[in-house]
């Protein structure tokens, strides 16, 4: 059972929900920051339905958590619980271009087949050393202190080189009691050590000027671009939810650049 919220700023709890201690993680770590709802229409804060066969139904909850502060446009948890079929947080931070920040990307997925964990401080403009440069000096030694704890997770798309950081964390975890264990060893930490540089970055972070930002937003609107494209999740949601709805949910919550920038 998942509690109907008016504000997508409300707390967010969903029953048996594998991810629920990082959602709880990364909203008590923003809580200091001054955190207003980011509107988002009750279909995409709350949407049930049914997987598996019909003699087995499975129920699905997709949820959605999110804000914005001044120096962050839009901040998301993309929340999926559909039992032994699927446990999703897929949680990105959309940095204003008032500022030159990455974004915070984490995809923790659970299917039959396994965990697929990803994590990273992805760049807007990556091949602008004032973009990257401070930020990578950072990550990397945080990355190579749980990337030895982790298998690898195997080729990524070509295509995709240009919106990760060498700080990307990927690995691909069996189910059982071992992943379980290595996902409160070296996961969880992990995921409060990249997010807690990228709220110091933010913290940090000063107004640059509007030639720059008129920079950083088109390496942002790539981005976004690229992520409501390719999206691995589409598939999923499709299947749960249907393609009406998804596309929407894509395109007008996930990855919303396009229609909400200003
Ligand atoms: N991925 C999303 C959103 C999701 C989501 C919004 C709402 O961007 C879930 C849910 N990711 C999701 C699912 C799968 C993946 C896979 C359900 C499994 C798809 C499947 O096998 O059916 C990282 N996520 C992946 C893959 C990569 C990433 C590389 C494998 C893709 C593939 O095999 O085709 N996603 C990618 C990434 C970030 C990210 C780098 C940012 C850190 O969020």
């Amino acid at each position: 059972m998942t509690t109907p919220r008016q504000s997508s700023l409300e707390p967010l709890s969903i029953a048996n929900w594998r991810w629920q201690p990082f959602l709880d993680h990364a909203c008590g770590a923003l809580q200091p920051l001054e955190l207003e709802p980011y509107p988002v229409a009750p279909e995409f804060l709350l949407q049930t339905s049914q997987t598996g066969s019909k003699s087995k139904p499975v129920p699905v909850t997709t949820a959605t958590w999110a804000c914005k502060t001044g120096k962050l446009r839009q901040v998301r948890a993309a929340c999926v619980e559909a039992g032994a079929a699927a446990s999703v947080l897929n949680f990105v931070i959309n940095p204003s271009t008032s500022y030159d920040l990455p974004f915070f990307g984490a995809d923790l997925v659970t299917l039959p087949a396994g965990h697929l964990l990803a994590l990273d401080l992805q760049p807007a403009l990556k091949t602008d050393a004032q973009h990257t440069e401070a930020v990578w000096e950072k990550l990397l030694p945080i990355f190579e202190q749980w990337q030895q704890r982790l298998p690898g997770g195997g080729p990524i798309p070509e295509e995709a080189q240009p919106y990760f950081s060498p700080g990307f964390l990927w690995t691909r975890i069996p189910l059982g009691s071992e992943g379980d264990a290595l996902i409160e060893e070296a996961v969880k930490p992990a995921f409060r050590d990249y997010l807690e540089l990228y709220l110091q970055l933010v913290q940090e972070a000063e107004e640059v000027s509007p030639e720059r930002s008129a920079e950083l937003l088109a390496g942002q609107k790539r981005y976004t671009a690229y992520r409501a494209e390719k999206d691995p999740a589409r598939g999923m949601l499709t299947r749960f939810h249907g393609s009406e709805w998804t596309e929407a949910y894509i395109h007008g919550v996930l990855f919303d650049l396009d229609k909400n920038w200003t």
